[in-house]
């Protein structure tokens, strides 16, 4: 093969959430850069971080949360960034830079794409219908009382399928440590949960951004961002629901998706060039203004759209962030624990 042919054959492999990025972006790297993005999505870190741990997958950029990033660090999955080939490395967000430090010491092995809360996704006016004007969207009450709960079965509940994310918030509701790693804890956050399990009708962490948005659910344990998005969704099918996000006053996850390098990248080079890309103030902002999501690139901030960077649900105060909780992995025999717990409230015995 020539030269000129090899060029042309430059690929990345990218392998992110779902409704994370606008496509647009994927195009204009496309055509700057003349490297092909193959681009495929999941929507859960389990699924990612299997088939990470079994290695050769074939991708050259991957999104794990700080949580599962940590421990994937640990198991040698993901290759040192070079950072002499990220030249927009200077435009990230020390705070946030600091605050992944819990994960990625050093910040060796990832840059932050976004980060985001897990909290209440809900339909106004159906909540309202349900549990009266004073019903309580602003706290964990809404989801964790079975008897607030039973009233939101007949008009839908998803919640996200999400162990590491869930466990905590039943946790934190109920006076424990979030990030407990003790396992009679653990079986306490278990029995909350089983306690509300009976009205939930689906654990998924995708299909609640349709649900809302075309009004088949009244309430989803979701992701900010994507609560978001289905609030504009059905604002553009003008089908009169009206979707909002609440940050539980109780406190809620904060949560920061790293971009990483698996050890067995095939295109490491093309791979560098993409998360240098993404380190673009104006890419990272078009990113933001689209999925609702906060990121960790202090340069873009000024580029925000008003209903991004003004929203308190997206970029909460400081005040607010006081209120949020960050959690840590669980070392696998806790792990085994949580999953088998997770297992039992999915199934519901
Ligand atoms: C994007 C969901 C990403 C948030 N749809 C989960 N870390």
């Amino acid at each position: 093969m020539s030269g000129a042919s090899l060029a042309q054959d430059r690929t990345v492999n990218v392998y992110n959430w779902s409704d994370y990025i606008d496509e647009s972006i994927l195009k204009d790297f496309e055509t700057e850069t003349g490297i092909e993005v193959v681009y495929d999505v999941f929507d859960s870190n389990e699924v990612l971080e299997t088939k990470l741990l079994a290695g050769s997958t074939g991708y050259d950029v991957v999104v794990p949360t700080g949580t599962f990033l940590a421990r994937q660090i640990k198991a040698g999955v993901f290759s040192e960034l070079d950072k002499a080939k990220l030249t927009n490395l200077s435009n990230m967000w020390t705070d946030i830079e600091q605050r992944v430090e819990k994960y990625d010491p050093g910040n060796l092995y990832s840059i932050n794409y976004m980060w985001g809360t897990t909290g209440l996704g809900y339909n106004v006016d159906k909540v309202k219908e349900a549990l009266g004007e004073d019903a309580p969207v602003d706290s964990w009450d809404l989801f964790f009382k079975p008897e607030n709960l039973a009233k939101l079965e007949d008009c839908g509940v998803h919640v996200l399928d999400a162990p590491t994310e869930l466990v905590p918030a039943a946790l934190n509701y109920l006076g424990l440590d979030p990030d407990s790693k003790d396992t009679g804890d653990i079986e306490k956050a278990g029995e909350l949960l089983m306690s509300i399990r009976p009205y939930v009708q689906k654990f998924h962490s995708s299909e609640y951004i349709n649900a809302l948005a075309n009004g088949d659910i009244c309430l989803a344990i979701g992701w900010s961002g994507d609560v978001l998005q289905a609030r504009d969704r059905a604002a553009e099918a003008g089908n009169g629901v009206t979707v909002e996000y609440a940050i539980p006053k109780e406190g809620a996850l904060m949560w920061f998706d790293q971009m990483a390098i698996p050890a067995d990248a095939p295109h490491k080079d093309e791979a560098h060039e993409f998360l240098n890309y993404i380190m673009r103030p104006d890419v990272m902002a078009k990113a933001s203004n689209v999925v609702y999501y906060a990121n960790g690139n202090k340069a873009s901030q000024e580029l925000l759209n008003d209903d991004v960077i003004g929203d308190p649900a997206i970029y909460p105060s400081e005040d607010a962030v006081k209120n949020l909780y960050t959690v840590t992995s669980y070392p696998p025999k806790v792990n085994r624990v949580v999953t088998r717990t997770w297992t039992s409230v999915k199934s519901g015995q």
